[in-house]
């Protein structure tokens, strides 16, 4: 024990921690300008040894800042069975990352004691990272503590997010998952992809194409790796691979989304089917131009919803009656909402913002499918659930339409990616919908049609003013803001607004819809007033996001 404790001693020295510097594990993690966090990547590195000590499994650590600029870093723990770490263990990454260097060792045992870890216990960390420039040397310094504390690493090098969590899944269910290979997971997504494609009619070359953009990332390269594994059945064509354009610069599913704008470096012709990944290649947004020019976006409700109404009509076909639901975010376009509960009859439940919110309510159901507004989501299959459809698909006594169904809704299962929103497998997914219910952009598009939205950010001196309640829709402090943002709301037809704190930027975000663009537009900039003046708004007027 003593020797372990001067190896993380030692060690720490080579990483050490600027004085005074805090920063804590947030919403996606760990963030920041990449030149603040080489002791944090070290201390990461002891955290998750602790962790896959504790917990005998194997334990993840990836390395990225997913959609924010090239000049940040960051990076996202991922727990046994491939999900985000849990809360206490985000708590203890806070508390090493801001010990002062001559603290160290005292909060190291203090998380020994508290968690009771023996020592002897082997450890086991996976590790990847994305192609930032300071990625290399991070992924490094997170494997040094792992080797602090005597854990072994395995360096799985460049992948995207999502890979990276079912890798851990894989290596801890004894490969029932999937092996733990980049390989091994191709080649489930992309079989599950092709068996699904074969219920396609006549699909043709056009209907088999779908240009991508890969953000400059890591998306790009592992959407190039995978072509060959879909054997013709999807012809991708990359834009943004990273070779010119800078990570994130004027593309990737982010800069769709709030710029509702196409991103630069990609050809697009009227009607052409494209989509955008976004950093790490967790994020997944459609769109298309119309012969007018107009652009239009579909974004993660959409997306749910195309998914939503393909399961649900699947476990009609089989005569399954499961317990099925959309998890959304306060975010959620207000048409997609109504369009779900009204016209589908489908459960719709709304959860705080950040993925682990929507992935652990996703759970309560026997399917559901989560997913944020930008574009983060997957599907989540209870145990139950897979076995009904199992069950269902073995049995020879029902007849073709519900073997169909039931054999569809199998390969539905293998070509997600359970563990964590996944653009790669999303994007199989949704080609694969579109194809066998033979469906274009346009008509996935004009399901619903969503309501003018905008978003603005707040700058206050300390955003934990506000308060917020009812999955962040009604804000309980500071006093009066709440009436003050019904009063507002009133003045406009199908309006709705709300404010909450970010969880990963020093803001306050304001979100409005209405009937109009202008409607929405107004009122979100008289919410931002509302919150300048009653939350204590620092450095002028309220600006529009970017
Ligand atoms: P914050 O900054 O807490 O709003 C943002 C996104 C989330 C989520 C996280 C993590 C919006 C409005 N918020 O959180 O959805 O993706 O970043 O990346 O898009
Ligand atoms: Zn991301």
């Amino acid at each position: 024990m003593m020797a372990q404790f001067q190896e993380v001693s030692n060690q720490s020295s080579l990483h050490p921690k600027p004085a005074g510097y805090v920063l804590a594990y947030g919403t996606a993690g760990f963030r920041a300008n990449a030149k603040h966090l080489d002791h944090i990547m070290f201390r990461t590195g002891l955290v998750a040894a602790l962790c896959s000590k504790k917990t005998e499994a194997t334990v993840g650590v990836m390395v990225t800042a997913s959609h924010n600029p090239e000049e940040d870093n960051g990076l996202k723990m991922i727990g046994p069975m491939g999900e985000m770490v849990a809360p206490t263990w985000e708590g203890y990454a806070t508390l090493l990352a801001n010990a002062e260097q001559e603290d160290l060792l005292t909060a190291l045992k203090d998380i020994l004691e508290k968690e009771a870890i023996n020592m002897s216990q082997e450890a086991s960390v996976f590790v990847g990272k994305d192609t930032r420039s300071s990625s290399a040397s991070f992924s490094q310094a997170v494997m040094d503590g792992v080797s602090a504390l005597g854990g072994r690493s395995k360096d799985y090098g460049l992948v995207t997010t999502p890979q990276l969590h079912y890798m851990v899944r894989c290596q801890n269910t004894q490969g029932q998952y999937g092996e733990a290979t980049v390989e091994g997971y191709y080649k489930k997504l992309c079989q599950a992809f092709i068996h699904l494609t074969k219920n396609a009619s006549n699909c043709t070359d056009d209907q088999k194409h779908l240009s991508v953009d890969g953000a400059n990332g890591v998306g790009a390269l592992k959407v190039r790796e995978m072509e060959s594994h879909l054997k013709k059945e999807l012809h991708l064509s990359v834009f943004n691979d990273g070779t010119t354009g800078k990570l994130n610069h004027q593309c990737g599913a982010d800069f769709l989304k709030v710029q509702q704008k196409p991103p630069t470096g990609i050809k697009m012709n009227p009607g052409d089917r494209c989509c955008s990944l976004d950093g790490d290649a967790d994020r997944l947004v459609y769109y298309f131009t119309d012969s007018e020019g107009q652009f239009h976006l579909l974004d993660g409700d959409k997306i749910a919803t195309l998914i939503i109404i393909f399961m649900k009509e699947l476990l009609t076909q089989a005569g399954l009656n499961l317990n099925i639901a959309v998890v959304q975010t306060a975010y959620a376009n207000g048409s997609s909402t109504r369009y779900l509960e009204d016209t589908v009859k489908i459960t719709v439940k709304c959860t705080k913002t950040g993925v682990k919110h929507l992935h652990r309510a996703a759970q309560e159901f026997d399917i559901a499918v989560y997913f944020e507004a930008n574009g983060h989501g997957t599907v989540l299959f209870s145990e139950a659930a897979e076995q009904k459809i199992q069950q269902l698909a073995e049995n020879p006594s029902i007849n073709d339409e519900r073997k169909r169904a039931a054999l569809l809704l199998q390969h539905t299962i293998d070509v997600i990616n359970q563990t964590v929103g996944d653009g790669i497998s999303d994007m199989l997914l949704i080609e694969a919908i579109l194809a066998i219910k033979s469906m274009t952009i346009q008509q996935w598009d004009a399901i619903y049609s969503d309501l003018p939205n905008r978003q603005l950010k707040v700058k206050v001196s300390d955003r934990k003013i506000i308060v917020t309640t009812d999955a962040e829709r009604r804000a309980v402090s500071p006093d009066g803001l709440q009436e003050t943002i019904d009063s507002l709301v009133k003045k406009y037809k199908l309006a709705r607004a709300f404010a909450r704190p970010s969880g990963t930027e020093n803001i306050v975000r304001i979100y409005a819809e209405a009937e109009t663009q202008e409607s929405a537009d107004a009122l979100a900039h008289e919410v931002a007033l509302a919150v300048y003046n009653l939350a204590g708004g620092v450095g002028g007027e309220p600006k529009p996001l970017h």
